[in-house]
């Protein structure tokens, strides 16, 4: 069985999809001709896909879903999934937050029939995003069922040994450990979390992070709120990533697109955890976005439809649609998109 290197599973996985799910709306990428001689390049693809290359050929659309009963999670869901714990008040009148986050390994797919042994926490990538109001006491109770150490590192301000790095504090949990992560919520803004074990690459590519949001004291203007967190997959573990996306699964909001309201405002907490590349980007099609780096400004920096942040950047965007319709997203760097990291928005009237 061949390998699905980065160069096939564009040949194999982007053209014929782009082309069976946009048609003539993406013209250069969509070319019949394009597809077919990108295909010659990689001998058969069925050797690689089985019968789903056969299917990609014919017109993909039709399998190109993974079914989320066999993930155990949803990218529709979870786009719009904030996870605000347990609360309880202390005797100081501080809200205390508490969350429990199992680490384990699992396998899951990343594209139809492309699976990927991962690491997960919570059993799902990304794993949950954990929300919170500035200002409160934070919880997080850490087991690891994975047969590998791992921890939590969270961005934020907090003391050294609750920092979830290596020889500091509880340091590496090993298989069937537990630690507990304490700290304040701050600085407001959206953060991130991801494990610190080495090599770090590797405990990243797996799967381990989240977003992490600190809600401003005051907080926001209501909005139709959606976490996006970037990230891509080393399938055949060759350094290079073969299927990019925003919450895991490639092409997923192409097919099932993000339904938002006409004229409603939109906030979209943007993490770029992408493992290999230097750099990720986010384009908006037919629109502009005002821009927070990190969130933790209340004033935007940029109008624009274009960012680019590099692994551990994360941005809010705010934008509203003024007109229905289906408006493309994706990676401005155009490989990226082809192998998976593109969606639709669909406006309704
Ligand atoms: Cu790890």
């Amino acid at each position: 069985m061949e390998k699905l290197t980065r160069r096939r599973a564009l040949c194999v996985l982007g053209a014929p999809v782009i082309a069976a799910a946009t048609g003539a709306g993406l013209a250069s990428a969509g070319d019949p001709g394009e597809g077919m001689h990108g295909m010659e390049h990689g001998a058969t693809p069925g050797a690689t896909y089985g019968a789903h290359a056969g299917a990609a050929h014919a017109g993909f659309a039709g399998a190109a879903l993974v079914d989320p009963a066999v993930n155990g999670f949803d990218p529709s869901e979870l786009v719009r999934d904030f996870d605000w714990g347990r609360t309880r008040r202390l005797a100081s009148g501080r809200v205390l937050r508490e969350w429990e986050l199992i680490a384990e390994d699992k396998e899951f797919q990343v594209a139809p029939g492309v699976s990927f042994a991962g690491w997960v926490y919570n059993g799902r990538v990304p794993g949950p995003t954990l929300r919170a109001r500035e200002g409160e006491l934070l919880r997080i109770r850490f087991l690891n069922a994975s047969a590998h150490p791992h921890t939590i590192h969270f961005h934020g301000i907090h003391p050294s040994f609750m920092d979830g790095i290596p020889d500091i504090g509880a340091g590496l949990i090993r298989t069937g450990g537990s630690t507990v992560y304490e700290f304040d919520a701050r600085p407001f803004g959206l953060h991130l979390y991801h494990c610190h074990a080495g090599p770090l690459a590797a405990h990243i590519a797996k799967g381990l992070y989240g977003a992490f949001i600190v809600d401003p004291r005051q907080g926001r203007r209501d909005a139709d709120e959606l976490v996006m967190v970037m990230n891509a997959f080393d399938t055949n573990f060759d350094q290079a990533n073969e299927v990019y996306a925003v919450n895991t699964v490639g092409f997923h909001y192409l097919y099932r697109p993000v339904r938002v309201k006409r004229e409603e405002p939109v906030r979209i907490y943007l993490v770029n955890i992408l493992e290999f590349d230097p750099i990720n980007s986010f384009h908006i099609h037919a629109n502009f976005f005002h821009y927070y780096p990190t969130g933790t400004s209340l004033a935007p920096s940029e109008y624009t439809d274009t960012i680019v942040q590099a692994q551990g950047q994360r941005g809010i965007l705010e934008l509203a649609f003024p007109y229905p319709g289906k408006y493309m997203f994706h990676a401005h760097k155009t490989e990226f998109a082809e192998l998976g990291w593109m969606g639709f928005f669909e406006v309704e009237p």
